[in-house]
């Protein structure tokens, strides 16, 4: 299977996040890849496709906020790292205000997700990476995977959280839709919700997604996920969302995957984009589910089996020195 991966998704390194109240360091690290890389053997440099498979799902003003936002931060005199403090209480006045501060309240919705001088860069070739790999499947690869570093499933069309700012998954489906396949599903296993791409795709009927997830009563990010929301306008019904309890093992996710795979099969889905995290591994450091690496294999059979073209991107798994062996044991049921 071909892999995806350009070295300047190294460079976005903050030093610290915001975690349960104190600065902890920060949790998605460059090692991630390095890990990955030496477990799969190494990944292809995407092609440069621009800004505009980017401009087809997420806004313009939000993308040059986030181009600009480290340099302004350095303009406004401040060291280190940028990240929020205040956020819009939804329904407020949709406000147009200059200062840094309210602009980061503005385009995000979390303090987790600092912004250094290369996060931009970063996340530009994430979304490549992402784009190379869909136009393999596209060209007729039967599957292909994308180390989508920094990830994107919490991203939204205007906003950057949960150590995503682009949504690479958003990006592939769009890119499918705009190269002809009528209907695309995404399948988000990440342990957490996808809120980024639940919001992206909310009110339309061409692509569905389904999302298994540690329940947001308890797990961030709490305001997405719960199983009453379905979608609206043509969108109603073409999202899932099944949200497990924490502990869950492989029999419980492997039953509500096959109950997520059985609604994208009667959607009609022509392709298929796997929002994969392995942060629901036994031993991750900021998550509570208990699958083990070779169940990582079991998931992909069941998915290989729809036998939908597949395009693999990466988001979540912070237990680094097992991350590789994880996603290794995933590609491998492919
Ligand atoms: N105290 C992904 O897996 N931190 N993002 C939560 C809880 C944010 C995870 C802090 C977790 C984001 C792609
Ligand atoms: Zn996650």
């Amino acid at each position: 299977m071909r892999a995806f991966f350009d070295s300047r998704q190294r460079r976005h390194a903050p030093a610290r996040e915001l975690h349960n109240g104190g600065f902890t360091d920060y949790a998605e690290t460059p090692a991630r890849a390095q890990s990955i890389l030496a477990a799969i053997g190494g990944a292809e440099a995407p092609e440069d496709r621009g800004l505009g498979p980017i401009l087809a799902v997420h806004d313009a003003g939000y993308v040059e906020f986030l181009q600009t936002l480290a340099e302004r931060w350095a303009a406004a005199g401040r060291p280190g790292d940028a990240i929020g403090y205040v956020w819009p209480v939804v329904g407020r006045r949709p406000l147009r205000l200059d200062r840094i501060d309210a602009l980061i309240g503005r385009y995000s919705f979390d303090a987790s997700t600092p912004i250094t001088a290369d996060t931009w860069t970063s996340a530009y070739w994430s979304a490549q990476s992402a784009l190379a790999a869909t136009h393999a499947v596209l060209d007729g690869d039967r599957a292909a995977f994308t180390l989508c570093r920094p990830p994107g499933h919490h991203a939204g069309a205007d906003y950057y959280g949960g150590y995503c700012h682009l949504n690479a998954a958003a990006v592939a489906a769009q890119a499918a839709r705009n190269a002809g396949k009528a209907k695309v599903a995404i399948l988000d296993i990440d342990y957490h919700h996808g809120n980024g791409t639940q919001d992206i795709f909310w009110a339309r009927g061409d692509v569905f997604y389904a999302s298994l997830h540690a329940d947001p009563a308890t797990d961030y990010p709490f305001y997405w996920g719960h199983a009453d929301e379905v979608g609206e306008g043509d969108g109603r019904g073409a999202t899932l969302n099944l949200p497990l309890p924490q502990g869950a093992t492989l029999d419980a996710f492997r039953r509500a995957q096959g109950r997520a795979l059985e609604a994208i099969a009667a959607f009609g889905a022509k392709l298929l984009i796997v929002s994969f995290g392995a942060d629901t591994y036994i031993g991750d450091p900021i998550s509570a589910f208990r699958i083990e690496t070779p169940d990582y294999a079991i998931f992909a059979r069941d998915i290989a089996a729809a036998g939908l073209p597949t395009v693999i991107v990466m988001e979540g798994g912070y237990a680094v020195d097992a991350l590789g062996a994880n996603v290794a044991s995933f590609l491998s049921g492919f």
